[in-house]
């Protein structure tokens, strides 16, 4: 049988035991590994010539990550291991590193039921890891921990084996501090830390392919002695027959890690909407094959000749050629044109899919990253949405240099926004301009100019900008705003939104929309959150994290305008009255109004410019503001470097935060604005005699401090095109 048709025949008869199925995705911070295990796993399962671990980085499908060396998209490794006589599936989910592909990271947690934390061994436990590792618990993804790169430790470090196990205990301890930290009390994940003993920790090196564990040395009679002799003499090759990675992780994977149907009994109430206690919530609960369907779209990749790929998990029912799905979200039915298995970028056609699996699909129209898939004559509430863990702040704006492109400009980022999510993109139909933000000039460059580019679109790119928030400082009085025949006015006022409240918006607990029926989820969120029951109840939409509230009562004609309140509010909210940046955070509130009997004087040419006048004026009068996002980075450099680190923090207007010394190295914890930042990577350099590097460790907006106000909106308004005088209250 040719090796394609024998992985296929091995995996479709492993799809339908899920008992033996584990969904793993591989996660860490950059360089620490992942792709390199990864490898090394699939070399072994038969699917690479060992020889190449290393340097052929099976996963990097994109020429790009071979160019920059580092992964960009991630990818599935499908695989057949054999633990204690039996076989097993194993869907590995390798993951990128760099904070600027956090997307797919989170997207792929969805998929999954358990993580590798890869740790390397010399830097220890770095800000991605800790990211990662959050975002695995918060989609209920439990852990197993890999230190790697044992090997640099103990030839370059040269520790003894006192000082290498006492290097490795101290990154376990730290894991599971993190790890304690961010488990649920009293939850399924309580008891989710890691151990030596029994085999959840392992130790290796992924590049030379030995891996070792207690139990692995237990029954092998393998010593740590041994390991680290026969390492530091070079003889790795022996090592990894005496240990082989590959036995020791997927051993550490199959035993530590649950199987879909044991995961999905605490994951499924976590990330589904419906009633678990329904009979389909049961059947989703137990991951039952033959219940109705219901997957999740996990990942999206435009292939040119095949189109969208989908990847999904499937927590019911089953998939198949030619059947057809709807697609919740979107509320429209797609026909599938072929189920695959995956060995990264070779896709393997399977004839059925069943639950419990993670699955490529050819043939989805216009897939989105967390869409729910369903039976078309089944309808299912949807999946929780896959939140992201930054939001993106480097904005760059790209204009076509043959105008003609334009269309294909727009169409392509379209596609590239389905592919990631992280990416924000903002077309002005008036100016034709288009701003396209990401979460580093890394992100925006590898994944939407180079893209651009290689579709043939010549493009011109600005450098990057900051899009600020516009804010109120307090409280407003009420101001009329009246229509331009004057025959209808409204009565608003403008207020800052309370913290918790905007918190529990940017958690995602909150979503913006307009309230739906009565609402009620929200107005007892709301509720809870210390908001006036009656101004709740109140709460007609929200809007990039603002609120319009309708306070008045009985008031006639205004159920047939609201629609247009709405618009001049979100006019708005879209677009400051300080320098047309879009506003965060701010209460609208509706006292009073009047309006024509005749919904001929009343119509959008009237209604729209009386609201935005009365926001516009209102937030002007309470005094706007405006909010900057600033990183919170890492930084680490060798100690005698600090003084020239600080003195660029300082000069930046950024922040020290902490600092934490070691024997010659120093760990400054620093805050800057992203508008002072740019250009600070290459100066980190410099001033450190290049040992000197970043890490993004928090992304904050925050109130610009006020005497910075006036330039700012100088800045912003002259780059938009619009008069440098900043606009001051008329009322
Ligand atoms: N010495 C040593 N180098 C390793 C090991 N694992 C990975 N590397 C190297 O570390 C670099 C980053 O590895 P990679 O797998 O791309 O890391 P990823 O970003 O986590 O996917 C590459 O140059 C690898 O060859 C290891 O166990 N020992
Ligand atoms: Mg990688």
């Amino acid at each position: 049988m040719a090796a394609k048709e024998e992985h296929s025949a091995q995996v479709e008869a492993l799809m339908s035991n899920p008992k033996n199925i584990r969904n793993i995705g591989i996660i860490s911070h950059i360089h620490h590994g992942k792709t390199c295990l990864t490898d090394n796993l699939a070399a072994a399962a038969g699917m690479m010539s060992g020889q190449l671990i290393g340097e052929r980085m099976l996963t990097w499908i994109d020429p790009q990550e071979r160019e920059r060396l580092m992964t960009i998209y991630g990818a599935t490794v499908t695989m057949a291991h054999k633990y204690e006589d039996d076989k097993y599936l194993i869907n590995l989910l390798d993951t990128p590193g760099h904070v600027d592909f956090g997307a797919d990271v989170t997207q792929a947690m969805r998929a999954v039921d358990g993580g590798v934390v890869v740790v390397c061994a010399v830097e220890g436990i770095m800000p991605q890891t800790e990211t990662v590792l959050k975002q695995a618990i918060n989609e209920r993804v439990k852990p197993v921990l890999f230190i790697n790169k044992v090997d640099r430790a103990i030839k370059e470090l040269k520790l003894t084996p006192q000082q290498l196990q006492e290097r490795l205990t101290k990154i376990v301890i730290n894991v599971n501090k993190f790890i304690q930290r961010h488990t649920e009390k009293g939850g399924v994940s309580e008891d989710w830390t890691v151990r030596v003993e029994d085999g959840s920790v392992a130790f290796g090196s992924a590049l030379r392919a030995w891996a070792i564990s207690v139990p692995y040395m237990q029954s092998s009679g393998v010593t740590f002695n041994e390991i680290i002799e026969l390492c530091s003499q070079d003889k790795d090759e022996e090592l990894a027959k005496k240990a082989p990675m590959n036995t020791v992780v997927l051993d550490m994977v199959i035993k530590h890690l649950p199987n879909p149907l044991d995961s999905q009994k605490y994951r499924v109430g976590r990330l589904w909407k419906g009633d678990i206690e329904s009979e389909f919530g049961k059947k989703l609960l137990e991951g039952n094959p033959n219940a109705p369907l219901a997957a999740v779209v996990t990942k999206v990749v435009y292939d040119p000749q095949a189109g969208m790929i989908s990847t999904a998990r499937i927590f019911s029912g089953k998939m198949k050629r030619g059947q057809d799905v709807y697609m919740v979200g979107e509320e429209r039915t797609s026909k599938i044109q072929q189920v695959t298995t995956f060995i990264a970028d070779k896709r393997i056609p399977v004839s059925e899919v069943p639950a419990g699996n993670v699955v490529g699909i050819v043939g989805l129209t216009n897939p989105v990253v967390g869409e729910t898939l369903c039976d078309p004559d089944n309808i299912i509430e949807e999946f929780e949405a896959i939140k992201h863990v930054f939001e993106p702040v480097v904005t760059k704006s790209i204009e076509p240099k043959n105008p003609q492109d334009l269309p294909k400009l727009i169409e392509t980022l379209k596609t590239l926004n389905r592919e990631d999510p992280t990416l924000k993109i903002q077309i002005n139909p008036e100016t034709g301009e288009t701003l396209v933000s990401g979460l580093g000039e890394l992100h925006l460059d590898a994944k939407v100019e180079r893209k651009i580019k290689s579709k043939g679109i010549e493009i011109n790119v600005s450098p990057p900008i900051v899009v600020y928030r516009e804010t109120v400082m307090g409280e407003g009085p009420q101001v009329e705003g009246k229509s331009p025949n004057k025959h209808n006015k409204f009565y608003m006022t403008v207020e800052p939104m309370p913290e918790n409240i905007y918190k529990a918006m940017s958690e995602g607990e909150i979503k913006d929309g307009d309230i739906k029926g009565k609402g009620a989820d929200i107005v007892a969120k709301l509720d809870e959150l210390g908001m006036d029951r009656v101004e709740a109840k109140s709460l007609v939409t929200i809007h990039n994290h603002c609120m319009l509230i309708d306070m008045t009562k009985g008031i006639q004609y205004l159920n047939e305008a609201m629609e247009l309140v709405k618009q001049g509010f979100k006019n708005v909210i879209d677009e400051g009255p300080l320098a047309k940046e879009p506003c965060s955070s701010v209460i609208v509130k509706l006292h009073d109004a009047e309006l024509h009997e005749d919904a001929v004087h009343r119509g959008p040419a009237q209604i729209v410019p009386a609201v935005r006048y009365a926001i516009n004026q209102g937030m002007l009068k309470a005094g706007v503001i405006f909010l900057e996002p600033r990183q919170i980075l890492r930084v680490d450099t060798p100690q005698d470097h600090m003084g020239n680190v600080t003195a660029e923090v300082n000069n930046r207007r950024g922040e020290i935060i902490d600092v934490d010394q070691e024997e010659y190295s120093a760990v400054m914890t620093v805050k800057l604005p992203v508008s002072e930042m740019f250009g600070f990577e290459g100066m980190l350099k410099s001033a450190t005699a290049g040992k000197g590097f970043q890490s993004l460790v928090d992304v904050v907006f925050e109130k610009v401090p006020r005497d910075l106000r006036d330039k700012i909106a100088k800045q912003v308004r002259q780059r938009k095109g619009m008069s440098e005088d900043i606009p001051q209250s008329e009322v």
